[in-house]
């Protein structure tokens, strides 16, 4: 039997889906990309129908998913992006935290508060002043994120991808922040220069966009 067409609903950006939405493209796994706004998020929330109160969300028939990591590591087992050998998994895992981690640092400037979005309301919390935006803003340019991202190529290596010769899910997680951050999509207020130094994982991004585009063809 066939499992039903999965649905992925997130909004209509990037952001925590991307990866996800370039997986099933990858592994021709047909899927509905529900694109939706910030109420309709409230709404879903109010029906009970986001089991941890957040998107992305994927429907699989009744079965109805949350986290966006978890969402992307079962496509990535449906389509063979993710690895069969327990090490390499592992690695996946790694690096996978490794992208958490970045995101982390950026949510002070996504929401221009420190703690985010309250899981109760939707309000945002802790505003920050001009100043403190203009000091994180310099700190994720000039420490944080070199930092994290000379850490990112030096996992790399001379691989072409983090878990050797062939492409996986935590390959397109890199890439999709990668690319956030080239056309400025990710994160305001960071620079393209925090990847600077980095040149094999800039080459890296270059091979995982080819493999993107052509799934988009
Ligand atoms: N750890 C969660 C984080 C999900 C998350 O923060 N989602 C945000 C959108 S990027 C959200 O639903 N925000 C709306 C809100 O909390 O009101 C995941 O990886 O799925």
């Amino acid at each position: 039997m066939t499992d039903p067409r999965p649905k992925l609903t997130y909004f209509d950006y990037p952001g925590l889906a991307e990866s996800i939405r370039i997986t099933l493209r990858l592994g021709k796994i047909d899927f509905e990309d529900n694109r939706v706004s910030q109420s309709e998020m409230e709404q879903l929330r109010l029906d009970g129908s986001l089991p941890t109160g957040q998107l992305p969300i994927l429907e699989i028939g009744e079965i109805r998913l949350s986290q966006s990591e978890a969402i992307l590591r079962w496509v990535g087992n449906k389509t063979g992006h993710y690895p069969k050998d327990e090490l390499l998994a592992v690695r996946c895992d790694m690096i996978l935290g490794a992208v958490v981690d970045i995101r982390k640092y950026f949510a002070p400037q996504w929401y221009g508060h420190a703690l985010g979005r309250s899981p109760v309301t939707s309000q945002l919390l802790v505003a920050l002043n001009s100043d403190q935006k203009t000091e994180i803003s310099n700190k994720l340019n000039s420490e944080v994120l070199p930092e994290l991202f000379t850490r990112l190529e030096n996992l790399l290596g001379d691989e072409p991808y983090f878990c050797g010769s062939e492409l996986m899910i935590c390959d397109i997680e890199v890439y999709c922040v990668i690319t956030g951050l080239l056309d400025g999509t990710s994160c305001k207020g960071v620079s393209p220069s925090v990847l600077d130094h980095c040149s094999k994982l800039l080459d890296f991004a270059d091979r995982v966009r080819e493999m993107v585009l052509i799934c988009k063809m």
